[in-house]
C-alpha cells in the first residue's frame, strides 16, 4: 500500500468515527430538548397565591398542553399550613408547615381545557384557574 493510499483510508476511518459519534450524540441533544422543564414560582402570602410573588390574588395560571413543568411554592405566611393541590391531575405539594418551600414536577395534559388548583386546609379561598393552551 503506497502512503498516500494508506492516508486515504485512515482519513475515511476518521470521517466515519466522527459521524458514529454525532449519530450517538444527536438523540440525547434532542431529548434533553423535550426533557427541559419550565419553571413556575408561586409564592403564598397573606393566604393567597401569587406568581414569583406578585401581582393579582390567586392567578389563572396559563400552560402549554404536554409541556413539563417544575412548580416551587414558597410560602410567607408564619404559622399557617399550605399546599398547592390540581385534584384532576393527581398532583400536590408537600404540605408547608409556617414559612417553607416545596416544588412538584408537573407533565400538563395533553389536552387543551380548564381546571381548578387549590390549597387543602384553605381550599374556599385559596383557589384559582388553571388554563391549558
Ligand atoms: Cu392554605
Amino acid at each position: 500500500m503506497t502512503i498516500r493510499a494508506r492516508n486515504r483510508v485512515i482519513t475515511a476511518g476518521g470521517i466515519v468515527a466522527v459521524l458514529a459519534i454525532v449519530a450517538t450524540l444527536l438523540p440525547m441533544v434532542a431529548s434533553s430538548e423535550l426533557d427541559r422543564k419550565r419553571d413556575v414560582h408561586l409564592v403564598i402570602r397573606d393566604m393567597a397565591y401569587y406568581l414569583d410573588g406578585k401581582g393579582d390574588p390567586n392567578p389563572t395560571l396559563e400552560f402549554r398542553r404536554g409541556e413539563r413543568v417544575r412548580l416551587k411554592v414558597t410560602s410567607d405566611d408564619p404559622g399557617m399550613e399550605h399546599d398547592f393541590v390540581v385534584k384532576n391531575w393527581k398532583v400536590a405539594t408537600k404540605s408547608i408547615q409556617g414559612r417553607g418551600e416545596e416544588s412538584v414536577n408537573i407533565r400538563i395534559p395533553k389536552r387543551a381545557g380548564t381546571d381548578t388548583y387549590f390549597c387543602t386546609p384553605h381550599a374556599a379561598k385559596m383557589r384559582g384557574t388553571i388554563v391549558v393552551h
